[in-house]
């Protein structure tokens, strides 16, 4: 018996499917190499050893995983390419957003939300987008209670396949540390989801997956996944 452990990293670091804490990269790499390491002698021990050494090495790193928290959802679509992470400047966490969407139209080709915007509550208010859309109206910025921060977030997704309109992600919201939601104007297509787990420090960081524009010709969804990275209590150590 060559592999006793052939579990995917992911499963172990789910919740109840609903969202996925991920680990360090580096993490993964060493549970993929102890966990493929051959077996030698009693198989039964090795196996057991291998078990252990490679959960006490996942936890090590996953300890070490500063700011690497991340927060997903599952009922994301899978068009376009990850953006680059933009995070808040240390001492500061997200606390309020601000989405550009392509409203609702009979007729014509939509994509609804395009762009994410998340601000920090640093002095200068920084705010962050990953990659951004390209179309679409401003709406309001939302912001939790003053002294509460954004802890995680909801998605509705038109789900692919739609034969006329596809429009991917077409609305989100997020629940702030002081238990109220946040929410704007998004679009009516699809379903909401299952709420992503929740950041205890709030929300340091983003992601988004946007797929580029394709012109008048293509059924163009823009936005279709989005995903943040938690505060550690250490952003917080020196302020
Ligand atoms: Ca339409
Ligand atoms: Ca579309």
């Amino acid at each position: 018996m060559h592999m006793s452990i052939s579990i995917d990293i992911n499963v172990i670091s789910c919740s109840q499917s609903i969202s996925c804490w991920f680990v360090e990269p580096t993490a993964r790499l060493v549970f993929m190499i102890l966990i493929s390491l051959p077996d030698s002698g009693n198989h039964n021990q090795s196996a057991m050893m291998k078990n252990v050494v490679g959960f006490l090495a996942l936890f090590v790193f996953t300890g070490l995983a500063n700011g690497q928290q991340v927060i997903t959802v599952t009922n994301g679509e899978t068009d376009g390419r990850w953006g680059p992470l933009e995070t808040c400047p240390a001492g500061s966490r997200a606390i309020g957003y601000q989405t550009q969407n392509e409203l609702d139209a009979p007729v014509v080709d939509d994509s609804a939300v395009n762009t994410i915007v998340i601000f920090c509550d640093d002095p200068l208010q920084t705010n962050l987008t990953s990659t951004p859309g390209y179309t679409g109206n401003w709406q309001n910025v939302q912001t939790c209670p003053f002294g509460a921060y954004m802890k995680s977030f909801q998605l509705r997704v038109s789900p692919a396949g739609n034969t006329t309109d596809n429009t991917a992600v077409n609305d989100i919201r997020f629940m702030c540390s002081n238990d109220r939601d946040i929410s704007g104007i998004g679009n009516n297509g699809g379903y909401w989801g299952e709420y992503s787990a929740e950041c205890l420090e709030g929300i340091c960081g983003i992601e988004t997956r946007v797929r580029p524009d394709g012109g008048l010709l293509v059924d163009n969804t823009a936005l279709n996944d989005v995903r943040f990275t938690c505060c550690t209590p250490a952003d917080f150590k020196n302020f």
